[in-house]
């Protein structure tokens, strides 16, 4: 791609339309019902002879990591792809507030422990995911929230993921989706704590995280960056803006995580809006995680081969963007394998946004993520 041609940055994309979020998730109980559990006859392992992803991007300097569910570490299957493919592995639930304390006073740490002794055992980084987001705090937390709005209850929690995990966890989403352009707080989400302690409640989460793990690498975790429409758009700088305020103010923020959960419904990739996103946070002197890709289709009704190679082409077109830029040190995709997808429990069970099939045969989105590291 010609650099030259994209010019205009985050301040592209005001085409007409607002989509609606595409990190919206319905589950309700996240602490104890994995999203998709395979369905057919024992998995089989990716084939031998399939290239490692871990590797390819260990070539070029950088990581490929993959979120991951705690019930799915039974499967002989998962435990060989994770160790093949992933060199970091973000729990995809089992950090979370509710999930690690869904009574007050009570902490559920199994799934994580089991998570962060696989990760240990076989030399796999961890990604602490994560500390605060509106989607995950328990009820409990959040009347107390409400009620008192003394923070030493969010820097309670902070502390005690924190110092269970710290020396394992090398990267943390301390803020998750804390940007909404519809809220009318400046781009900033109405949530729980927005509305308790106002819009520093960002830059506390921030020092409260650094209290605990200095040297670790802190991320703000956003999605909905990619598109054309002016609600994207709106996003886009609305981030932009976010990280300038704490940039100013010398907040220990380290990196962006930008999800990257893409749509096929929503249209074509930004090119412009996504390069002048990720240029301008890098001219920040910030890093960016991409944490989550995956890829909804637009249609399951289509043949098979076509499915995938438009999943595929649609990941090798946003990463070819992105791995332009050095601060771009990792890639991470929200599971591995379609039987395991959080798209699958919102549609039908039938997407197929991820590297591999229900059957562990490795598909083009495999192979398109191996060459975009290239
Ligand atoms: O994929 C996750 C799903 O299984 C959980 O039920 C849900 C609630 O904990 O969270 C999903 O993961 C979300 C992530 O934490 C933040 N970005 C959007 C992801 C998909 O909704």
């Amino acid at each position: 791609m010609d650099r030259r041609t994209l010019l205009t940055g985050a301040t592209a994309a005001l085409a007409i339309g607002a989509m609606s979020s595409c990190a919206t998730t319905k589950r309700s109980q996240t602490a104890d019902l994995p999203a998709a559990l395979p369905s057919a006859a024992p998995p089989r392992e990716p084939g031998k002879t399939t290239p490692s992803l871990r590797a390819a991007a260990a070539a070029r300097g950088r990581y490929f990591g993959t979120a991951v569910q705690a019930a799915s570490l039974s499967d002989r299957a998962t435990r060989a792809a994770l160790t093949r493919d992933s060199a970091s592995l973000t729990p995809e639930w089992a950090m979370k507030w509710d999930a690690i304390a869904p009574v007050q006073g009570q902490y559920a740490f199994g799934e994580m422990d089991r998570i962060a002794d696989f990760a240990g055992q076989n030399g796999l980084a961890l990604r602490g995911h994560t500390l605060l987001w509106h989607k995950s705090v328990p009820g409990w937390a959040a009347s107390l929230i409400a009620r008192t709005r003394e923070w030493t209850h969010v820097d309670g929690h902070i502390e005690k993921v924190m110092t269970r995990y710290g020396n394992r966890v090398r990267e943390w989403d301390v803020v998750n989706e804390p940007i909404e352009p519809n809220d009318g707080n400046g781009g900033l989400r109405n949530n729980q704590f927005m509305r308790a302690f106002g819009p520093d409640y960002i830059e506390w989460a921030f020092w409260s995280a650094h209290k605990f793990a200095p040297n670790a690498r802190k991320l703000i975790n956003e999605y909905g960056l990619e598109y054309g429409s002016a609600y994207e758009g709106q996003r886009r700088l609305a981030l932009l803006r976010l990280l300038e305020k704490l940039r100013s103010r010398n907040v220990p923020i380290d990196a962006v995580g930008l999800q990257a959960h893409l749509d096929l419904r929503k249209g074509a990739l930004d090119r412009n809006g996504i390069y002048g996103l990720v240029r301008d946070i890098g001219g920040m002197g910030l890093k960016v995680v991409i944490t989550e890709l995956d890829v909804a289709e637009a249609s399951t009704t289509l043949p098979l081969e076509q499915r995938d190679r438009l999943v595929a082409d649609e990941t090798r077109r946003y990463l070819d963007i992105v791995l332009e830029f050095r601060s771009v040190i990792g890639v991470n995709t929200w599971g591995l394998n379609d039987d395991y997808s959080w798209l699958r429990s919102q549609r039908g069970r039938a997407n197929r946004g991820l590297p591999y099939d229900a059957n562990w045969q490795a598909k083009p989105m495999h192979e398109a993520i191996r060459r975009a590291f290239a």
